[in-house]
């Protein structure tokens, strides 16, 4: 929760440390981690890399960053790159894949995040004189403009068939994986199994404060190591990071089953009020979206209405209110959201 008792739904990445998290951060064992002398930082990489089920992995500041070191490392300046056209690469990463990875964007719809194959296929253009390099696919698993949706292990597998059958890499950005694995009931290395390498975040549906881990083979992660020195994220004493990292894998990924369980909630009490619409098929994991265009409200409005009324959302694009449940999201505060959505429903049928 946000300080003055606002339902902060903004964002998964509004979680505040665990007590556990920060006894965690004041007894961990410190070192310089460019000198690779960390050794709390060693073990959240062992320990993720383990999750995972690949042999390495690197701690990185952010997901932006983990995403731009795992391009850089992927592919080669000038290649080209396929992007789903919704992703958070493509949207919210200031355009770092062709400003600083030097890559060429190729964008592909899917179905809530999902590729057809045959559409990567077709996309793979012959080697050609006059075309760039493909070198990458990138899949992002949950999808967030999406709405959370999954991509199952199965439509990565597909995915995977086709990069390898013409030689191209395939990396998840999997910000949320966590999320889609708790919500499918599998092992996270069934998804990660089917990728070259991926990312996850330390810093949203997990709590922690800060934090991403890039994971892949130990060649991969020796490069990803070398581009995020190139990119200033070269850290010293950084187990105070790695430190709640640790408390959040052996923690706080079990429960994220109650955040998804309280956005179907939310979502399901949002779709009984009239003039707001909800596609309840995407409501697969952690997040809202919910349509309000029949409400003729413009930009911020709504937000700010609702905002009066004590709950915190996010605009997604015009006419799309985005709320994220999270760890501090109890079942009474999805109760306030809902009633809160209403209320402004009601003020404005009111006053016309
Ligand atoms: N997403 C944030 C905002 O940037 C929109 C959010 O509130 O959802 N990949 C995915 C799939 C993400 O959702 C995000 C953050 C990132 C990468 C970037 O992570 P950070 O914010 O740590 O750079």
């Amino acid at each position: 929760m946000s300080p003055m008792e606002f339902v902060d739904l903004r964002s998964d990445t509004v979680t505040l440390p665990t007590e556990e998290m920060l006894d965690a951060i004041r007894h961990a064992k410190l070192g310089d981690d460019v000198f690779g002398e960390d050794p709390t930082v060693k073990s959240l990489e062992e320990l993720a890399a383990e999750r995972m089920g690949k042999e390495a992995a690197l701690l990185v500041t952010s997901g932006t960053q983990a995403n731009l070191v795992s391009l850089m490392s992927n592919a080669q300046r000038g290649e080209l790159v396929i992007l789903e056209s919704e992703s958070h690469i493509y949207w919210y990463e200031v355009g770092g894949v062709a400003a600083i990875a030097g890559l060429l964007p190729w964008t592909l719809k899917s179905q809530f995040g999902a590729f057809d194959p045959e559409d990567v296929e077709a996309a793979i253009r012959p080697r050609n004189i006059h075309f760039p390099e493909p070198a990458l696919v990138c899949v992002e698993n949950t999808h967030n403009r999406h709405g959370g949706t999954i991509v199952a292990p199965k439509q990565l597998e597909a995915v995977s068939r086709v990069a390898k059958a013409h030689g191209l890499l395939l990396y998840m950005d999997g910000a949320r994986i966590f999320n889609a694995a708790i919500a499918l009931r599998v092992d996270v290395r069934e998804f990660a199994r089917h990728v070259d390498n991926l990312m996850f975040s330390l810093s949203k549906g997990l709590s922690c404060p800060v934090g991403s881990l890039v994971v892949g083979t130990a060649e991969f992660i020796e490069k990803a190591r070398k581009n995020r020195k190139i990119l200033g994220g070269g850290m010293r004493q950084a187990g105070i990071i790695a430190a709640p990292g640790i408390v959040a894998l052996e923690k706080m990924v079990d429960r994220l089953a109650e955040d998804h369980a309280n956005a179907r909630f939310l979502a399901e009490g949002v779709s009984k009020i009239d003039g707001v619409k909800v596609d309840l098929k995407r409501v697969q994991t952690n997040i809202v979206l919910f349509d309000i265009s029949s409400l003729g409200l413009a930009d911020n409005q709504f937000i700010i209405k609702l905002e009066d009324k004590g709950v915190l959302a996010l605009m997604h694009g015009t006419h799309v209110v985005r709320m994220v449940t999270h760890f501090g999201i109890e079942r009474e505060h999805a109760e306030k959201a809902i009633a809160a959505v209403a209320a402004v429903v009601d003020d404005l049928r009111l006053n016309g």
